[in-house]
């Protein structure tokens, strides 16, 4: 489950948070499928709560496993899966399997069916009471999650007062693989577990093993679904990711907060010669990689104060760092505008309906979309990650400060200044002699750059100049992209 099952020659998916399924079959074909992206993570497509006001965090909140909420119904959700395959583009699902919705209240979820959060009745499923933890096996005051130190609480008490599944039974594991085979059928690629920390390993395990090969049709035979699943582990808890790992990947919180500092010149630029498992962090074949996250963009969740797109500059040196650097599997973040003071404000919308994506003449987004993928840096240091992909990290420099500069084998090279002074350096690339464009600063349209060029000579030596005042202080080049 480890495996990405991105189309060849891709390695990034992103993070669509919120947007509709028929605007994510639009993007997939005019977008990312263009710029060599692997696929992308979709909000829950699962029946969800009603919560007045329609908080972005409604959608954690399952009802049933009904394919309809604000995001689109079943037909939509195929459409969308077909056609983004069609262009090789991957759909991942937030599977949110752990709980329903919190105790307590009642009604009716997006899909139409009644709820009952005090006997926790949930008929669309069906779930019922003995279907949940209870008393025997959640041991805490409340039946709620209190200390993260006692691991048994965190399995078996509920999160945040959601009603905790009893993922020990069988019935709940095959109601719940249905759901995730219903999925797979329809030809998603594979699943971001939500709350995988609250469920025990070896249920996860069980759960995972009554799960379908991928699609034939569209996968060829044999193939697993692509599994990462969230464990918040910033090594402080008795809980660790490496539980987890034999299962699927895991999500890699501590990556996005020790970059934070770094491109926050917290801490220095020239120690990330060592970046990976050496900065205490799992394997780079087990983790699923990311600057911020829908959670911790809005002080939900973990990992601390991350850099978020509301501060653009460090956002762009972190995420194209992320992206030139061989360690993990990398996934953007593609948010909506929102209040920071409102943490609960949910996606644009009119009436209780999510807007459209709209695009501008710039291929930037409208209507309230951020769209951080379709910055010029984010995709083309997408494709940067493409061609580099499988060549070693070499040719590491630094001024044993906050300027820093290293390639990737034969195939490409960067240059990062976020010191106090401009950056001026002949640095050994590792490439071909050559022009180069600058993918920084412009894109290359098959014989021109729009942005800078950077000679590379016969001894693989080029020289780069990047001003400390500028608003994107790098340089990025590559074979993909050589005149
Ligand atoms: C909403 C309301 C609640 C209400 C509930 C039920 O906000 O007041 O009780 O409905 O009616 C999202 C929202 C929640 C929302 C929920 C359901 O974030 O606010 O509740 O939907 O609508 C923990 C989990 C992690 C989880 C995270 C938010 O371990 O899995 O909390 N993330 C996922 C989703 C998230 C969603 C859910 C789960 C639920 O991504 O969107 O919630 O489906 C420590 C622990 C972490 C823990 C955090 C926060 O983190 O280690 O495991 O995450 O605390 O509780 C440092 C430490 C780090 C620590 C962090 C914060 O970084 O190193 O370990 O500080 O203390």
């Amino acid at each position: 489950y480890s495996n990405p099952t991105c189309a060849p020659g891709r390695n990034t998916i992103v993070h669509l948070f919120e947007w509709k399924w028929s605007d994510i079959a639009q993007e997939c074909e005019r977008f990312l499928g263009p710029n060599g992206f692997c696929g992308v993570q979709i909000s829950p497509p699962n029946e969800n709560r009603l919560v007045s006001n329609r908080p972005w965090w409604e959608r954690y909140q399952p009802v049933s496993y009904k394919l309809i909420t604000r995001s689109g119904n079943e037909d939509q959700l195929r459409d969308m899966v077909n056609r983004c395959n069609k262009v090789n583009v991957r759909i991942y699902a937030d599977a949110v399997i752990n709980h329903m919705t919190g105790v307590g209240g009642s009604g009716t979820g997006t899909a139409g069916s009644h709820w009952d959060g005090d006997s926790l009745s949930y008929p669309g499923v069906p779930f019922s009471a003995w279907d949940f933890n209870s008393g025997s096996e959640c041991h805490s005051s409340d039946m709620n999650i209190h200390d993260y130190n006692n691991a048994e609480e965190v399995r078996n008490c509920r999160l945040v007062s959601l009603a905790d599944l009893k993922l020990s039974k069988n019935y709940v594991r095959d109601e719940i693989a249905g759901y995730m085979n219903h999925l797979i059928n329809i030809g998603v690629a594979g699943f971001r577990v939500d709350a995988a920390k609250h469920m025990w390993p070896g249920d996860l395990r069980s759960l995972f093993g009554k799960l379908t090969n991928l699609n034939s049709g569209v996968f060829g035979s044999g193939v697993k679904p692509f599994i990462f699943q969230e464990v918040i582990d910033m090594g402080s808890e008795p809980i660790s990711a490496s539980e987890y790992i034999g299962i699927g990947r895991v999500t890699n919180f501590i990556f996005g907060a020790k970059l934070g500092q770094v491109f926050r010149n917290e801490n220095k630029a020239s120690y990330l010669h060592n970046w990976g498992e050496a900065w205490n962090m799992p394997n780079s074949n087990d983790v699923v990689v990311f600057i911020d996250n829908h959670d911790n963009q809005r002080g939900h969740g973990g990992g601390g104060g991350p850099i978020t797109h509301f501060e653009p500059r460090p956002y762009k040196l972190a995420t194209t760092f992320m992206l030139a650097h061989p360690y993990g599997f990398t996934r953007l973040m593609s948010s909506y505008n929102f209040d920071r003071s409102n943490t609960d404000q949910g996606p644009p919308h009119h009436g209780d309906t999510i807007n459209d994506v709209t695009i501008n003449g710039d291929q930037t987004c409208g209507n309230g979309w951020t769209c951080e993928h379709r910055w010029r840096q984010m995709y083309n240091m997408v494709a940067f990650r493409n061609v580099v992909m499988g060549q070693n990290l070499q040719h590491w420099w630094d001024n044993g400060n906050y300027q820093i500069a290293f390639g990737r084998g034969n195939k490409g090279f960067i240059v990062m200044n976020m010191d106090s002074h401009s950056l001026d350096q002949t640095l050994q690339t590792g490439l071909p002699a050559g022009t180069y464009c600058d993918v920084i600063s412009g894109n290359y349209d098959g014989s021109s750059c729009s942005g800078n060029e950077i000679q590379v000579g016969n001894d693989g030596n080029a020289h780069f100049s990047i001003g400390n005042t500028s608003d994107n202080p790098m340089i990025a080049i590559h074979v993909g992209a050589k005149k």
